[in-house]
């Protein structure tokens, strides 16, 4: 009703509005008659409202509206206002205040707001008019956004599940927002974590102290009561056991040479009952064994190519047994080798003095005096001579070979220890009773039975030294990743062969490169794949049979680093690798068949027991020959020739066709693992100026050596 009225009134207005313009305009028109002092100021008033336009509204809401005292043009003040708030109940109906001020919107609806403005003369405005939409439902949406979590290895995961060990210390934040931009809560919860829940925004320190899968969710409240759940399907939380606690792995000692004239000298002092401390997963004891200078591990004996070295060897063995350092890999002369035709009586010495012309590899000494070579060895006698040459600098230094703490020795030995007595003493227990030689249940890297490595995100150069007496190793990762092979026993392979296995027998070496680029905060184990050692002549003792599957030691990735190297492709042409020989070289062809007797207990080669006063074979300076070795018995045995450092030609089923070598047989080799009816040929060229006199060749199994599986011969001036 009111409305009409005034829509009415605005009619009579407007014809006064026309009038007053048509009147103002014939006066202007008028000739020279001047603009009037005396014309009616007419103009109507415009209604203005603040705020201006339509508005939506929560229910609840408040809105100050005023209004505009400027609004007449020709400012016939004061002027009276006409509010009216017609619709949806509202705090106010009608006002004749210029500005009503707040206006509460309690009803959902429309509510109409006009205003009509009235000037002093007595015109009124044009009804303005705006209509307030007042809404119970508007906020109704729900915050949107995600969740974000840090578990320390720089994956910042929003949907990613979540893995991890026991302990870890992970840190969830989220980046959540309203659509109405209401204030939001937060409501977290952290299935077997600590804290179990949390209202903080982001940010949150959660501890994962127990193992299993749980889940992670965050429920985003606005203040109208609308939530989400983030993520929409629940991230999952596995935690798994944290790695046990193992004895922390000891590298090998390095000697220091005292260098005279260009010459590295250094001594062994051969010493026994030197109490070594032996520390395993089930706790640390003592054992008394022999050790060269006292010190607590083996040690290790690092040479260039082209050094001069002298090793002064004091045999203060007080069990008046001989002794030697038998340079396992090295061509050197026969006087040198430290072969059992040289033996060092107790209380004597003996000083052997080499030059290394040869690749770098990771050659090694012990002992080789007939009869005790496999005792001695087992107590603790032996040590790494790590050879390095221009070329593995050159790729160390272009970053080509993992290298620094990242090129690790690993003498891997097995053993077996007698029961723990009041002491604190474990003595050594030796049995050499069985055809497979001597076997312990204590696998020993570095002298410490299953010790963890703590290494970085990086490659690593491991040198594994099979310093066992008897024992072949199936190495690989629990992972069963694949890893590189770089050197095997006498250098560098041309191109490094990736593998997920390496069979080393005893007296073998090899150089892995293992990648934990993508191993942060896990824990791989290296171990001993199970195989088929064959035989069935009996055990030496041992619960843990050749060919048993065991873990070796543990890679615990703790720290990440960038890691710098790319392992070399290829070996520079002038490699002694890359002069590859061929059986066309040959000069002659000798066979060596390795058989057992006498039921297990007799080792033969060429059906011959080894006697120190017998030369077996005779071979001409400078000659290059192939070395044809079967196996005619029911165990494998690695066969070891001393003086150079051989390539393999081929091997097969012994009687068969061969197969050419391929892979990690293509590299230096100074001893090769023949199983039962196999054949393997390698071929060397004795050096004409170093090779000459006495040097042995036998089974690296030293039980089966110091029982005659070994033979004598004699390179010729
Ligand atoms: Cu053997």
């Amino acid at each position: 009703m009111k409305s009409r009225l005034q829509v009415h009134f605005d009619t009579v207005k407007i014809c006064l509005f026309f009038f007053s313009s048509l009147f103002l305009i014939s006066c202007g028109g008028g000739g020279g008659s001047s603009e009037g002092t005396t014309t009616p100021e007419n103009i109507k008033p415009v209604a203005v409202i603040s705020p201006a336009g339509n508005q939506s509204i929560d229910i609840g809401s408040i809105i100050n509206f005023k209004g505009d005292s400027s609004s007449d043009a020709d400012g016939n003040t004061p002027l009276s206002y006409q509010w009216t708030f017609s619709g949806a109940a509202t705090s106010m109906q009608n006002s004749t205040a210029e500005n009503p001020g707040d206006v509460t919107f309690s009803e959902a609806g429309t509510v109409t707001v006009s205003l009509i403005v009235t000037d002093s003369l007595g015109l009124a405005s044009s009804e303005t008019t705006i209509s307030v939409e007042v809404n119970t439902t508007s906020n109704n949406q729900a915050p949107t956004g995600s969740i974000s979590h840090d578990n320390g290895d720089g994956s910042l995961g929003t949907t990613t599940d979540i893995s991890i060990i026991e302990g870890t210390e992970v840190i969830f934040n989220s980046d959540i927002r309203d659509p109405e931009n209401d204030s939001i809560s937060y409501a977290w919860r952290f299935e077997g974590a600590t804290p179990a829940t949390s209202t903080n925004e982001g940010n949150i320190s959660v501890i994962y102290a127990t193992v299993g899968n749980f889940t992670v969710s965050l429920v985003a409240t606005d203040a109208n009561g609308n939530s989400s759940t983030f993520p929409t399907t629940p991230l999952n939380v596995a935690v798994t056991a944290k790695a046990p606690t193992l004895p922390v792995f000891k590298s090998l000692p390095l000697l220091t040479p005292n260098i005279v004239n260009g010459v590295a000298k250094y001594t062994l002092d051969v010493e026994e009952n030197v109490n070594v401390t032996i520390d395993s997963p089930s706790g640390s004891w003592t054992t008394p064994m022999m050790r060269y200078n006292s010190l607590p591990l083996q040690p290790v004996i690092a040479a260039k190519r082209g050094d001069q070295i002298e090793v002064t060897v004091n045999n203060k063995l007080t069990s008046n047994e001989e002794t030697t350092v038998h340079w396992h890999g090295f061509k050197i002369p026969g006087v040198e080798d430290g072969g059992p035709d040289f033996p060092i009586a107790a209380n004597t010495s003996r000083t052997y003095s080499f030059t290394m012309n040869q690749a770098a590899a990771p050659i090694w000494f012990h002992p080789h005096a007939h009869g005790t070579t496999a005792t001695q060895v087992y107590k603790g006698l032996a040590g790494a001579f790590i050879l390095t040459d221009d070329i593995t600098e050159s790729l160390e230094s272009n970053k080509q070979l993992p290298t620094a703490n990242n090129d690790v020795a690993l003498l891997v030995q097995d053993r077996q220890f007698a029961d723990a007595n009041n002491t604190g003493i474990r003595n050594l227990v030796y049995s050499n009773m069985g055809a497979n030689g001597m076997l312990g249940d204590v696998i020993l890297v570095n002298g410490v039975e299953m010790p963890a490595l703590e290494v970085s995100t990086s490659q690593y150069r491991f040198r594994i030294f099979n310093g066992s007496n008897a024992r072949t190793y199936d190495f690989a990762l629990d992972t069963n990743e694949n890893f590189y092979v770089v050197s095997t026993d006498g250098g560098l392979l041309d191109k490094p062969v990736a593998v997920n296995n390496i069979m080393l027998s005893a007296g073998e070496r090899a150089e892995i490169v293992v990648n934990f680029n993508n191993a942060y905060r896990q824990s791989i184990k290296l171990i001993s794949k199970a195989f088929s050692a064959g035989g069935g002549m009996g055990g030496g003792g041992s619960s843990l049979a050749n060919g048993d599957p065991f873990d070796v030691m543990r890679f615990d990735v703790t720290t990440q680093t960038t890691d710098a190297v790319t392992l070399y492709e290829s070996l520079p042409a002038n490699a002694d690798i890359n002069s590859r020989l061929t059986a066309a070289m040959a000069d002659t062809t000798r066979t060596f068949v390795m058989s057992m007797g006498g039921g297990g207990m007799q080792f033969l080669i060429n059906n011959k027991v080894f006697d120190i006063n017998r030369i077996d074979e005779t071979v001409p300076s400078g000659a290059t020959e192939i070395w044809e070795i079967s196996n005619t018995s029911q165990i494998a045995h690695p066969f070891h020739a001393h003086a150079i450092q051989w390539q393999v030609l081929d091997r097969g089923t012994t009687g068969g066709a061969l197969t050419p070598s391929s892979g990690v047989d293509l590299g230096w080799k100074d001893t090769v693992l023949v199983q039962p009816n196999e054949t393997v040929r390698f071929i060397g060229k004795f050096d004409p100026v170093i090779n000459s006199g006495k040097y042995m060749y036998h089974c690296h199994i030293l039980e089966h050596e110091d029982n005659g599986m070994m033979g004598t011969f004699e390179v010729l001036p």
